[in-house]
């Protein structure tokens, strides 16, 4: 239960959340007349294995912390959703490798997914909330938004950029973690972009440096460093089980707290440099 040791909890990440990426050859997709838009091999077989990685959250905690150059020296950066480098590469660096973003992402206006250049760098990767299933028949029936009209559109505007779309068994089992690992019942919504992102980079990369996960000194109500918008919220979660992810990952560290503090870095194994 809920007192299970960091290197307990990691093992148990690697035993039981299988990371993968959508293919042509998977039912219903292997049907359809656009399956072959689809990466053939899921991202793993096609990225990394990388020595060092860094996952950049949005966190407006970032604004200020001068971390850019040390981001940028990891060997692989992961970013999520709309997060811009272009202006902030103090703060947060300028290298984007994956861009993990959620089905919102793609369809809501005021991104402009498939027009701006934000998107152009590094892999995409996305993700939808799907039914607790993850049953893939069921989830395109009713995907939490039209991610794979998005998709398709995106990927005949851009060929040539890699784009993946996420296994949906990844987030239920991610949650089921969480779940098994906290003495309350949590809600039973996925976990957030940031996450899936820190455990996919997990399973690619030798070590993880996540920043601002959990927060540094400089927390503050800002949402994110990219906009002028207050809510703990976006701290703290609300739809997703954003707090009990913190737990998770602050009970996984590996790194000083003091580093938390400072550069609220935290640092995580990748799965091929343990064993259980
Ligand atoms: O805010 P968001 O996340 O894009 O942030 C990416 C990840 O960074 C971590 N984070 C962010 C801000 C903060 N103050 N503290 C943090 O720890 C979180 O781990 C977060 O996942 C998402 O998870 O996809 C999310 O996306 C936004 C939103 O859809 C996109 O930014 C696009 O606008 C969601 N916000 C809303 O739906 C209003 C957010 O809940 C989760």
């Amino acid at each position: 239960g809920p007192k299970r040791t960091g290197p307990e909890l990691l093992c148990q990440l690697k035993g039981n959340v299988r990371i993968t990426t959508l293919t042509p050859d998977l039912k219903p997709f292997s049907s359809l007349p656009w399956a072959s838009l689809l990466p053939p091999r899921p991202l793993t077989f096609d990225l990394g294995p990388f020595k060092s990685c860094a996952v950049v959250t949005s966190a407006g905690s970032l604004k200020r912390s001068g971390l850019g150059k040390e981001i940028d020296s990891h060997d692989a950066v992961l970013r999520f959703n709309s997060a811009p480098t272009v202006g902030y590469e103090k703060d947060v660096g300028t290298k984007t490798t994956v861009r993990l973003m959620n089905s919102q992402v793609m369809v809501s206006d005021e991104h402009r997914f498939l027009s701006s250049s934000l998107y152009s760098a590094g892999i995409l990767v996305a993700w939808d909330p799907a039914p607790y299933s993850s049953d893939l028949g069921e989830w395109y029936n009713r995907t939490d938004y039209p991610i794979f009209q998005q998709y398709q559109k995106y990927r005949r505007l851009h060929p040539q950029q890699p784009f993946y779309i996420l296994h949906p068994c990844m987030e239920w089992q991610l949650w089921e973690r969480i779940q098994a690992n906290m003495a309350e019942a949590i809600q039973r919504n996925p976990p957030s972009s940031g996450l899936l992102g820190t455990v996919l980079m997990m399973s690619l990369c030798e070590v993880v440096h996540v920043y601002e996960f959990l927060p540094s000194r400089r927390k503050t109500e800002l949402c994110h460093y990219y906009q002028r918008y207050y809510d703990a919220a976006c701290t703290l979660g609300a739809y997703h089980p954003l707090l009990y992810e913190k737990n998770l990952v602050k009970r996984m560290n590996l790194g000083r707290d003091r580093d938390i503090y400072t550069h609220g870095r935290v640092t995580l194994p990748g799965f091929n440099s343990f064993n259980c």
